[in-house]
């Protein structure tokens, strides 16, 4: 007999709960995770989120995965300042038409800037809020007053992540702490942003890692309210370069504690997509994923493309009459 699914929302997880949740036979956390999906969600409301790089790369910070990293010399990426205002809005637009619900802009920046650039990205933010789409921006760290003008300019979330659990944060980032994500972390919640924050699996990082962000993101009260769970892109030049892909069935693990833990949180299976097959993908979804990001490229490499998701939204959806006699 398989264990009673526990729809409850709870704060407290503790890290080897989670490892214990994650290892258990794969169908039976499947099976749990849709429960708890099912209860919550509509699962055929997937998510699509359009993501643009609003300034390449020549970052300060050290993040071992990251091609836009300044310390990571070998990597092949053209540096790009801030875009304009205009170029963005025209690339929210084409989004939008394309179906995108949710436009998410990046910056490589350690911190926000002050002053003439920090305006041009509120102007972004409401251009992109104008165009009826919600609003999300990656800018690193920032704090209160910087959050409460993004408020005002009407974003509807600021993504930040943890990247991994506490334990293993160091071994991938020297340049700022874990207690530093938190704290711009507390400057997005303290505003009313909504909070968007997750990580990202095969860099290395044990089960117990992965069951260790869950934990720290878990122990928000409310949850995050979107999770993006990356699959490390490995980038030549980065130090993570030589990492082996992960096995698709572990982003299906982890995508289904996340669900299991972050009951009502978006779940979204993000970076990585690109080297999944059709049924791996659906496997994420099912698993209770259900937010992509949507588009050609993430911020500086390439996602699956816009032809592939439609496919991938039609193979999912309903069959009409037609289609089934055929
Ligand atoms: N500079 C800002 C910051 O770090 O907060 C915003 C942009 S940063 C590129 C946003 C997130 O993208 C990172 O925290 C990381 O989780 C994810 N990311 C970056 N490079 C990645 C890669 N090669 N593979 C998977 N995820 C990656
Ligand atoms: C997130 O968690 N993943 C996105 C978004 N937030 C900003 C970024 C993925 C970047 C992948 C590597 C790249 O394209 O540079
Ligand atoms: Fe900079 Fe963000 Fe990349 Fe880290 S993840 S190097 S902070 S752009």
């Amino acid at each position: 007999m398989n264990a009673p699914v526990d729809f409850s929302l709870r704060f407290d997880w503790r890290v080897e709960e989670i490892v214990v949740l994650h290892d258990q036979p794969l169908l039976d956390l499947v099976a749990q995770a849709n429960a708890v999906h099912r209860r919550f969600h509509d699962v055929n409301d997937v998510q699509k989120a359009a993501l643009l790089s609003i300034k390449t790369g020549g970052c300060p910070e050290d993040c071992s995965y990251c091609p836009q990293s300044a310390h990571h010399r070998e990597v092949k990426l053209d540096r790009v300042d801030l875009l304009e205002t205009a170029e963005v809005l025209a690339a929210a637009k084409t989004a939008r038409e394309a179906g995108a619900d949710r436009f998410c802009m990046g910056a490589a920046w350690r911190s926000a800037p002050d002053g003439a650039r920090f305006d041009a990205v509120l102007d972004m933010v409401r251009g992109v809020r104008a165009l009826g789409m919600e609003a999300c921006v990656t800018l690193g760290m920032i704090n209160p007053s910087q959050a409460k003008r993004l408020v005002d300019a009407g974003l509807t979330a600021y993504n930040h992540n943890l990247d991994t659990g506490p334990e293993f944060y160091s071994e991938i980032i020297t340049t700022r702490t874990y207690q530093d994500r938190l704290d711009t972390l507390k400057a997005v919640r303290g505003a009313g942003l909504e909070m968007c924050c997750g990580g990202i699996i095969g860099m290395g990082e044990s089960v117990r890692d992965r069951a260790g962000m869950l934990q720290t993101l878990a122990s928000f009260d409310p949850h995050p309210e979107s999770v993006p769970i990356n699959a490390l892109v490995a980038v030549e030049g980065t130090p993570l370069a030589g990492r082996a892909q992960i096995d698709p069935l572990d982003l299906v693990r982890m995508i289904a504690t996340t669900r299991i833990v972050m009951p009502k949180s978006r779940v979204r299976l993000s970076a990585g997509r690109s080297s999944l097959s059709r049924e791996a993908q659906i496997l994420c979804l099912v698993a209770g994923a259900n937010s992509i990001f949507y588009g050609e490229k993430l911020l500086t490499t390439d996602n699956a493309g816009i032809n592939e998701d439609d496919a991938l939204f039609a193979a999912i959806a309903a069959r009409d009459a037609s289609a089934s006699a055929a």
